[in-house]
């Protein structure tokens, strides 16, 4: 009963403060409250081990952590209430105050952020309290077997509670999706024509079984974040504020956003974490502002070396001015492959800006930018031990044959990606079995901001081979053979990978 009597109390705690989030804000939910703060105090190691071990799929990770040690905790709890009740209570104010705790520490708190919080362990008091009578009501010794009693008893009290937790619990998540303002903002926006159109590139692919397309889909996009909840923006909600070492402090909403003459270009991301070979890659048409007049039209100081630009969850990005100055295509982006940005890439509004690591340049859900100097601050993962700067290292992928993959011998196409955004892909070379580089076929370049996928008629004989790949800029500067891992500014190496040719 014991156990029991500890998820009973759990649960109804949990559903409750997950319903009462659903209307102040999914983010003050002790749950989120805690995975996230989790996220921001973990050290650097762990942060980067859950990156490259779960992927996208980290957060789902931390939360089933979470889920085991609350379980865990409730177990012990509920067991030891069963002698002593005030244990259970404490036990619930505890768990109540850490997610408190959490919740009115989040950068997206507000007065409202300590209410599920609250509510959830009141809810639980009465959980815990309706279980504990059902299992203290002491039995007459007299009337037969005492514990069939017992147990019918805390069966109609555990029914009532898990009930209550169930019904609560979908009921969170249905009032979560209808109080969601920006999902229906974003189904009924509207994203005015870019006055500057890019051709559609023509020869951009190879139709090669298992080689990437050259755009990315929006739902197989790879996606990094410190977000267990994607925040939810609706656009009529949206303001930018431009401070700091700037002439005149701006604030824009998303109409005055849209309104301004906007561009469409394609542009490849690409994160930091990325190990060599790996998948944190996408391509993508996007429309956005150009951001170089606006922030000309601020009138931004001599000497602002840095522009801070900060998420609506309290995320930091940090960029070198000077490059957003360069004329290149930095946008404040409002579309992505034909659609307004999918809510977990930064609706209504993202900085997209090319050639530079996804951690210094393209903040999501972007509120807030601030001119000030790299010497006066350091952004979100900066702080955690990675380089203020990050600027794109010229890199290349076999996407195919995979890793260890087995093939027939005659013709096999190795094909793959290629990327230096900003300085663009001359050639791409393949090694086989460490003999001399060849010369792969080169689809399109589309432009210098994007990759390149590239394809080799490789003549397979059977045995077992070992295939490299590497690429050249436009610049001639082949892609270093050093390897070096992600941390602090993005991995290096040649992809190699080994494959089986049958006779
Ligand atoms: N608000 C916010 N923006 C962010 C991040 C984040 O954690 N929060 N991560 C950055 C990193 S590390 C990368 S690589 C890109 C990934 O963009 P995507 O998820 O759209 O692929 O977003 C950047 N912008
Ligand atoms: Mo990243």
């Amino acid at each position: 009963m014991g156990p029991a009597t500890g998820l009973l109390t759990a649960g109804v705690a949990i559903a409750v403060a997950q319903l009462v989030a659903a209307f102040v804000g999914e983010l003050a939910s002790p749950v989120v409250a805690v995975g996230e703060a989790t996220i921001d105090l973990a050290p650097p190691w762990l942060k980067d081990f859950a990156i490259r071990e779960f992927g996208a799929k980290d957060k789902i990770a931390l939360l089933i952590g979470i889920g085991v040690l609350l379980a865990i905790f409730a177990v012990v709890m509920g067991t030891l209430s069963i002698r002593r009740g005030w244990v259970g209570y404490a036990g619930l104010a505890a768990f109540g105050i850490i997610g408190l705790l959490a919740a009115v520490t989040r950068p997206t708190r507000d007065a409202l952020s300590p209410l599920p919080s609250i509510l959830g362990v009141f809810a639980g008091g009465w959980a815990l309290r309706i279980l504990l009578r059902a299992t203290s009501a002491a039995p007459k010794p007299a009337m037969g077997n005492p514990l069939a009693f017992d147990r019918r008893r805390f069966l109609v009290a555990s029914v009532a509670v898990g009930g209550t937790a169930v019904v609560t619990g979908f009921g969170s998540r249905i009032a979560s999706s209808a109080t969601s303002k920006a999902a229906a903002s974003r189904a009924s926006l509207r994203i005015p024509k870019p006055t500057d159109i890019a051709p559609l590139p023509s020869g951009s692919g190879f139709p090669v079984p298992g080689l990437s397309s050259f755009y990315t889909p929006n739902d197989s996009f790879y996606r990094v974040d410190t977000a267990i909840i994607v925040p939810k923006v609706p656009a009529q909600d949206w303001r930018l504020r431009i401070h700091g070492m700037v002439d005149r402090d701006t604030e824009m909403d998303f109409r005055q956003l849209t309104s301004r003459p906007l561009i469409e270009r394609d542009v490849t991301l690409t994160c930091v974490s990325n190990p060599v070979g790996g998948s944190y890659i996408g391509n993508a048409r996007w429309i956005g502002a150009p951001l170089q007049p606006i922030l000309e039209e601020a009138g931004i100081h001599q000497g602002a070396t840095q522009l801070v630009s900060r998420s609506a969850d309290g995320f930091t990005v940090g960029t070198p001015t000077a490059v957003l100055l360069d004329g290149r295509d930095a946008m404040l982006a409002v579309a992505m492959n034909g659609e307004p940005l999918p809510l977990a890439h930064g609706f209504p509004g993202r900085m997209v800006v090319p050639g530079l690591s996804g951690y210094v340049s393209a903040t999501k859900w972007v509120v807030d930018m601030e001119l000030t100097t790299f010497e006066a601050y350091d952004a979100y993962w900066v702080q955690r031990g990675w380089s203020q700067q990050a600027p794109i290292k010229t890199q290349s992928r076999i996407d195919t044959p995979r890793h260890g993959a087995s093939a027939k011998a005659g013709t096999v196409p190795i094909a793959g990606v290629a990327w230096a955004q900003h300085r663009g892909i001359e050639a791409v070379q393949v090694s086989v079995d460490g003999g001399g580089w060849q010369p792969a076929k080169l689809a399109m370049q589309d432009t210098v901001d994007t990759w390149r996928l590239w394809r080799y008629d490789w003549d397979a004989r059977p045995g077992r081979h070992i295939l490299q790949v590497r690429a050249i800029d436009d610049a001639g500067a082949v892609q270093t053979a050093q390897e070096a891992p992600p941390p602090p500014n993005g991995a290096t190496g040649w992809h190699t990978i080994p494959v089986t040719v049958r006779g």
